[in-house]
């Protein structure tokens, strides 16, 4: 059976900085590669970084003008943002689908999607689209200044989040970057596929819609027919390296099922599943997917809260490391050296730096002749 879209699922990807766009343009591939039409899907990639954004692969992409890249500095990209909003605003919506979901990818850590991200998704959403945030954590072992940058994200975030529909939080604590978009390509492209045909239950399209526009964390998994048990589905779900955020409890808003089989011929034990990932008050559960795969979306989890409070601790036990890089850029440190043809004397420190500017010292040379 070919794969095909959800005809009347319409969504618009939007990429920020070089993490988001690298995700969207991984979307794309993965839905064109798809048989049928794709009408109702559209694809944007938005960059201060011109090299970073002629590297991806995207059908529609925009560059900040007079933008060189943020190189880690949010300000910096926000500045450039103010600057062109006038000229960005239009022609994103051109490349937005009338009535779609829009989710905004960016990486939390970065200076360039983690602070037009939260921003647009602001502007978008007073302007009435429905949003959703793809979001990707720092790994542990990122800089200091990339986990600074992604908790001051994540407060933006959570100020914005019960306006917001599902937020994706990937992982890079998880395994290889690249891989992460793989795989997040693959599952948001098994959900965008699913397209229920049983007289059992179907996830109409309201259902799909209403998993995606749950506001909080959400978590896709996927298996194909053969692997779609409960077990299976547990165990991808509780591995080490599944590329979503860890979930900290049970809290769960909407459990959508998917199944590739019918009823009868399905292995996914409902009051199994539940014991694992947590009792939902809202289910929707639908039988023989056209796309032959099982898709399991949970929605209106917890944020992972205390996975960003081990980051924010992190940064501040590094904060003074900080301030001595912050003090080799600005001291000075006073001559301890003087001429050996120099009478000796007792070596009187400068004054001061900042106390004269250098056009004062040049006047005071002058009166000293
Ligand atoms: N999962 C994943 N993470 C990425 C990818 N590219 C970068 N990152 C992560 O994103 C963070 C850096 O953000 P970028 O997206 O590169 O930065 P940016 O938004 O372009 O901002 P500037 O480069 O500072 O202008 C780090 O945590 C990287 O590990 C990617 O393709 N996939
Ligand atoms: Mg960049």
């Amino acid at each position: 059976m070919s794969k095909k879209l959800n005809k009347r699922l319409k969504t618009t990807f939007i990429g920020c900085g070089q993490c988001g766009c690298q995700i969207v343009s991984e979307i794309e591939k993965r839905v064109m590669e798809l048989d049928g039409t794709k009408d109702n899907t559209s694809f944007v990639g938005i960059n201060s970084s011109l090299e970073d954004l002629s590297a991806v692969n995207l059908s529609h992409k925009i560059h900040m003008k007079n933008c060189t890249g943020a190189a880690g500095n949010r300000n910096r990209s926000l500045d450039a943002l103010a600057e062109s909003i006038d000229e960005i605003l239009p022609e994103l919506q051109k490349y937005i689908i009338d009535g779609s979901t829009v989710f905004i990818a960016f990486s939390m850590g970065g200076g360039t999607g983690s602070a037009i991200g939260p921003v647009l998704a602001r502007i978008l959403l007073e302007m009435g689209y429905k949003m959703c945030l793809i979001l990707v954590l720092p790994s542990d072992a990122e800089s200091l200044r990339i986990r600074d940058n992604a908790r001051q994200t994540f407060d933006e975030i959570e100020d914005l989040k019960p306006e917001l529909g599902s937020i994706f939080i990937l992982d890079n604590n998880a395994m290889d970057k690249l891989q992460i978009n793989k795989i997040f390509a693959t599952l948001i492209t098994e959900v965008l596929c699913i397209n229920n045909h049983s007289l059992d239950g179907n996830m109409d399209l309201a259902e799909i819609e209403t998993c995606l526009h749950c506001p909080s964390f959400s978590i896709i998994v996927a298996t194909n027919a053969a692997n779609g048990n409960t077990g299976n589905i547990v165990d991808i779900l509780n591995r080490d390296n599944n590329i979503f955020a860890k979930r900290e409890d049970k809290t769960i808003s909407i459990m959508g099922v998917s199944e590739a089989v019918s009823a009868k011929d399905s292995k996914i034990d409902v009051v199994e599943l539940r014991k694992a990932v947590g009792t939902a008050p809202t289910e929707y559960h639908g039988y023989l997917s056209e796309s032959g795969e099982n898709v399991v979306i949970l929605s209106g989890l917890v944020m992972p809260y205390k996975r960003m409070d081990a980051l924010a601790e992190s940064v501040e036990k590094d904060a003074e490391s900080v301030q001595n890089s912050m003090k080799a850029l600005t001291q000075v440190r006073t001559a301890k050296t003087s001429s050996v043809f120099a009478v000796k004397t007792e070596i009187q420190p400068k004054p001061p730096v900042k106390e004269m500017t250098e056009f004062e010292r040049l006047k005071a040379r002058l009166i000293s002749k």
